[in-house]
């Protein structure tokens, strides 16, 4: 880790589980028994308060208004000693939703783009539709009657392929020659436990994404593809999950590596994205 300070990008829409995955990382951060621990006084806790406080009564929290970004900075070491600051931050991510649905990039997410080389995308797959083809709306089915002007949208696929090459522009525009798949990226599928899928993460996102799977795969050569379930079950915002609050919320949630592991480090997928080692350049 940088003695400065490492920023993650952290890209994600309404609903895929960015407050639920910051709240549960600050706790096990500060747990101490993950590949990442918190070994300072961190700053900024704000945004993430009422998200614990919800945690610890065993119920979810709420939607992040969609005007907030705050950055939280959090002193964190490696197991090896290392240390530095990682900086995580919150907000409401219909400004991912209308970054793409207006192909603008405002000025403040052109510079955290630019700054970060370390991209962490949060999907929820169930949030997601694949759009009809040949397979799933055979030819038969043209004979029946369309509806009149149906309206025209872009497929969740293409909103998501539409995303990542508008930021890889972004940084191409700041360093010139560099090449798009030169930051570091990892796909977290969240909300992993009402998935139901036997799989890898990285079957998961090709099965149901085939298109957004083959562009990722031919800008970045080792894209990392994770399954996460911040909180290991569903809660609901209103009534109380009292086993959850009995146990602690620090007792729930796993990631899944690539190859299909679980692991209840939830700081894995950060560690990932920090270590040298587990990075190859893009040719
Ligand atoms: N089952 C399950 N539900 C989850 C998990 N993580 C989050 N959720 C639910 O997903 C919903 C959205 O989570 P948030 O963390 O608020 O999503 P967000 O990305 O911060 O959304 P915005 O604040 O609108 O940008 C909430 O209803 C959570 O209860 C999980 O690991 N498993
Ligand atoms: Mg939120």
């Amino acid at each position: 880790m940088s003695a400065s300070g490492d920023s993650i990008l952290l890209l994600g829409e309404s609903g895929v589980g960015k407050t639920h995955y910051g709240a549960q990382l600050l706790r096990r951060l500060m747990k101490r028994d993950c590949r990442l621990s918190m070994n300072g006084q961190a700053t900024n806790l704000e945004p993430f308060q009422a998200a614990l406080e919800s945690l610890s009564e065993g119920r979810a929290a709420d939607h992040t208004a969609t005007s907030i970004y705050v950055d939280s900075v959090w002193p964190v070491s490696k197991e090896d000693g290392t240390s530095g600051q990682l900086i995580w931050p919150e907000y409401g991510g219909e400004q991912i939703k209308s970054m793409i649905e207006s192909r603008h990039v405002p000025d403040a997410w052109r510079t955290r783009v630019q700054q970060a080389d370390r991209w962490m995308l949060m999907v929820r797959l169930q949030q997601t539709q694949l759009d009809d083809d040949v397979l799933s709306r055979p030819l038969s089915d043209l004979r029946k009657a369309a509806p009149d002007n149906p309206p025209h949208q872009i497929s969740d696929q293409a909103r998501l392929i539409e995303l990542l090459q508008m930021l890889t522009y972004v940084r191409s525009m700041s360093s010139p020659g560099v090449q798009p798949g030169s930051s570091r990226l990892a796909v977290l599928l969240t909300c992993w436990d009402e998935l139901g899928f036997e799989g890898t993460p990285p079957e998961a996102l090709k099965a149901r994404l085939p298109m957004f799977w083959a562009f990722l795969n031919s800008t970045w050569i080792t894209p990392t593809v994770m399954g996460l379930s911040a909180l290991g079950r569903p809660l609901n915002p209103h009534t109380s999950d009292s086993d959850y609050s009995s146990q602690g919320p620090e007792q729930f949630g796993f990631v899944v590596t690539p190859e299909g592991e679980r692991s209840p480090d939830l700081t894995w997928p950060i560690h990932l994205l920090l270590d040298e080692h587990n990075y190859q350049e893009a040719g």
